[in-house]
């Protein structure tokens, strides 16, 4: 969002202002204040001017000012109506050197999941792309999947939907699948370049319009339509923090994943390994004993069978 216009609302956020107050604090003139209040109301902040100068009455249910609005992240948001996919925005972004961007759309055309599948986004989704540069080396990596999924779950379960974790980068409710996480990363060795962590949420769409193996789920089937500027809000300062706290990333994902304890079945680029699913260790690989022995995997698409005894 434009600065002045986070300014502009920060001001209104305590009570109405007057607009010559408004452009002497911000040292701009007041049809400069009035052009970024028009800009405003055509987001969807309802924007009332009346005696006691403009007043904030409500604030758009998403976009780009709605998210950053109140946000505790130091995240700048970059919204589209439509788009083709936010993570390949993202990723043009860390090309012309942005770095802590939030790219949002309610709506993409190409969106992608992992091993270039196909990502359905309809409108009213959340689908977003964090880009970050974290001072960390590129092993690393895989903690801010775990880190986007710990924060989505998180997010969810505020509004009240029973979601667990399924490794490495599903969020389910009751085994179908809910949200889905692609990271991807440029960098050295010893240190990442950038990161955008793209997470697909479906929030406020129709379960029946989405694809998959199993049966898709929205929160829209689970709850009723959310509110996406608060969930969206939770979930980026979650992961924020998360992020800057690395440590805290496993242990909270152990507690949000449904996996740990399963018999699993999990497919590698090269095989496929069966067996119990019985740890998870740095930086996010699954520990599966398969009875003879134990396997670290570190990346792989994973079925849940049934519980381990
Ligand atoms: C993922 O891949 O789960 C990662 C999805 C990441 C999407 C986000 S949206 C914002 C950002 N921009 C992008 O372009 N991508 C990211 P994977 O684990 O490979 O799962 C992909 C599979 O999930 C597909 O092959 C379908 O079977 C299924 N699928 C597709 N769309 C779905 C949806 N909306 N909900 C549930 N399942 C879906």
């Amino acid at each position: 969002m434009q600065e002045r216009r986070a300014d502009i609302l920060d001001r209104l956020a305590d009570g109405p202002v007057p607009g010559p107050a408004l452009a002497e604090q911000l040292d701009i003139t007041r049809a400069a204040v009035w052009k970024h209040i028009e800009a405003l109301r055509e987001e969807g902040f309802e924007i009332a001017s009346g005696e006691s100068g403009y007043a904030l009455d409500s604030v758009p249910e998403f976009g780009g000012s709605a998210i950053e609005f109140g946000l505790s992240a130091p995240f700048t948001v970059e919204y589209h109506d439509l788009i083709g996919s936010t993570n390949k925005r993202a990723r043009e972004l860390a090309e012309a050197g942005e770095k802590n961007t939030v790219v949002a759309a309610d709506r993409q055309t190409g969106g992608r999941g992992r091993l270039d599948r196909q990502w359905s986004s309809p409108s009213g989704g959340i689908w977003l792309s964090v880009l970050l540069r974290p001072a960390v080396p590129a092993v690393h990596a895989p903690l801010f999947t775990l880190a986007a999924a710990v924060a989505t779950t998180r997010a969810v379960r505020a509004c009240g939907v029973d979601a667990t974790i399924k490794w490495p980068n599903d969020v389910q409710v009751e085994g179908r699948k809910l949200a889905g996480i692609l990271t991807e990363m440029e960098g050295e060795a010893d240190r990442i370049s950038w990161l955008v962590v793209g997470i697909g949420l479906n929030a406020n769409v129709d379960a029946t319009q989405l694809p998959g193996d199993r049966p898709a789920t929205s929160l829209r089937a689970e709850t009723g339509d959310i509110n996406r500027q608060d969930l969206t809000q939770h979930l980026l300062e979650t992961f924020w923090e998360l992020s800057e706290g690395t440590d805290s990333i496993l242990p909270a994902w152990r507690e949000l994943t449904s996996t740990l304890g399963q018999r699993v079945r999990v497919e590698t680029q090269t095989e496929e390994i069966v067996g119990d699913a019985v740890g998870i260790e740095f930086p996010g690989s699954l520990i599966v004993d398969t009875g003879t022995e134990k396997r670290t995997v570190s990346a792989g698409d994973c079925e849940h069978l049934r519980p381990a005894e």
